[in-house]
């Protein structure tokens, strides 16, 4: 199916995906309770006696009696002064940096990974947000930090927090993605968990006021096609950005998920670029320039490209093509045969998800998987499949479809129209997940 500069022609391989004829679902409980019913009465088959037919529990008559937990006989904890929730000791396992998995190296330039598959639903929690920063994270007071506007504007503009929270707000839920993301895993099984291999992933609800209206005030020149964003940290983060894309979507965001920004995501002002590669998203926002031309910081120039098969190195690669993975069974785990919800999650920053499909055959099949609302524009979205595991060796993926039409590529075929050497970005090739006889679920990129 043809896309824009993507160009992945021939990628529709099998009769569920006939151009333009994406399956219109059954309606939504009846799907519901006859994939449930289905997936609770094999579960009971395959998983034996101990099952009673309809439920995964135990028969009760086999179990023992419901005895009063330590929980119920005295008083719990009564809430702390000055509280600040944080969640149960129990779900320590639940890091966005694993000490165990990544030493903690603490450099200036360094990054951290959503744990994708600790993620239920499609909002990454705030202590959980994955962070890039190439110079740390600076400590910034919102009563004296501002925001100026200047360059090829009729009237330049500063203002401080106050001023734009005065602003009437808009929330929206959007993912962000580092153009880097994966960038360790295309040619071979370099990462364990999904964490590792597609953590620089998050989604949240952001805040804030479209930059469109404060470049009206400040009025554009005529001739003004690119913005100057340039951060406050001491990596002096500076992107440019066209300006028909600032103006179409972009945001001056101050809160995600409820509550103000969280430093290291920017505090107090960052932009965010919605479907665009997390690093023109630039954080601890101080400063917009208007101009006529794309300003060249070194690093800069190093980000927007992708290589060609020829050679030649395309410009300017903003989007995050669509894309999707399973994030359970997912590398690292260790399943029983039986009955097995498979879930991931399916993106793109060109539109909405309209399709997701699953293979456990290695690809040989495809079958679509159910999404889960809310669908939204260049936003996570859930999948899940009911699978009846056999016992047999067998490798798992998804392929997700967005509203342009384009259908994620296998890595091979985004082979033909992109080079795949050294650090490559950008890398949206479907992800293959391998279970072993024993259950072992293994990264199976070959
Ligand atoms: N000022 C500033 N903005 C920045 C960066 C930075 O180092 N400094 N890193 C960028 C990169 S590469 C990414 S992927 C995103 C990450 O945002 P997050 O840390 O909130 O996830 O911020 C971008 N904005
Ligand atoms: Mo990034």
């Amino acid at each position: 199916m043809p896309t824009k500069k993507g160009a992945l022609p021939g990628i529709v391989v099998d009769k569920l995906r006939v151009p333009g004829s994406i399956a219109v679902p059954l309606g939504e409980e009846q799907v519901e309770n006859a994939s449930r019913r289905n997936f609770l009465r094999r579960g009971s088959t395959i998983a034996g006696s101990a099952i009673a037919a309809g439920t995964a529990g135990i028969s009760m008559s086999q179990a023992a009696p419901l005895a009063i937990p330590e929980s119920n006989k005295g008083y719990g904890k009564p809430i702390p002064a000055d509280d600040y929730g944080v969640p149960s000791k129990f779900e320590s396992n639940v890091r966005r940096r694993r000490t165990d998995v990544l030493k903690n190296r603490q450099n200036f330039s360094d990054w951290s990974m959503t744990p994708l598959q600790h993620q239920h639903g499609i909002v990454t929690p705030n202590g959980l947000i994955y962070e890039r920063h190439h110079n740390g994270t600076p400590d910034i007071d919102p009563k004296t930090h501002k925001l100026v506007i200047h360059g090829m504007v009729k009237q330049p503009l500063e203002f401080t927090m106050d001023d734009l929270m005065r602003y009437p707000s808009v929330s929206k839920f959007h993912f962000m993605e580092c153009s880097g993301n994966g960038l360790t895993d295309w040619l071979k099984a370099a990462s364990t968990t999904v964490q590792q291999t597609h953590g620089l992933l998050s989604c949240a609800q952001w805040t804030g006021i479209p930059v469109s209206w404060l470049l009206d005030e400040a009025g554009l020149a005529s001739d003004a096609k690119w913005l100057l964003f340039e951060g406050a940290d001491g990596a002096g983060h500076v992107r440019s950005m066209p300006l028909k894309k600032v103006l179409d979507d972009c945001l001056l965001v101050y809160a995600q998920n409820g509550e103000m920004l969280r430093p290291e995501q920017g505090y107090p002002l960052r932009l965010f670029v919605p479907g665009w590669e997390g690093n023109v998203s630039v954080k601890w926002l101080r400063r917009i320039k208007v101009g006529d031309q794309p300003w060249h910081a070194r690093s800069e120039t190093a980000r927007y490209t992708d290589p060609m098969p020829d050679g030649k190195w395309r410009q300017f690669s903003f989007e995050m093509e669509c894309k999707s993975v399973i994030t359970r069974p997912s590398g690292g785990m260790n399943i029983k045969p039986g009955a097995h919800e498979i879930q991931g999650f399916a993106w793109s920053g060109n539109g909405k998800i309209t399709a997701v499909d699953v293979t456990t055959d290695g690809g040989k099949t495809w079958q679509e998987a159910r999404l889960e609302e809310p669908v939204l524009n260049k936003c996570l979205t859930r999948f899940r499949f009911p699978w009846d595991w056999n016992g047999g060796p067998a490798n798992i993926a998804s392929r997700a479809v967005d509203s342009t039409g384009y259908v994620q590529p296998t890595v091979q075929e985004l082979a033909k129209v992109r080079a795949i050497v050294g650090f490559v970005q950008h890398h949206n090739g479907v992800f293959p997940w391998s279970v072993s006889a024993s259950g072992e679920v293994k990264n199976a990129i070959a």
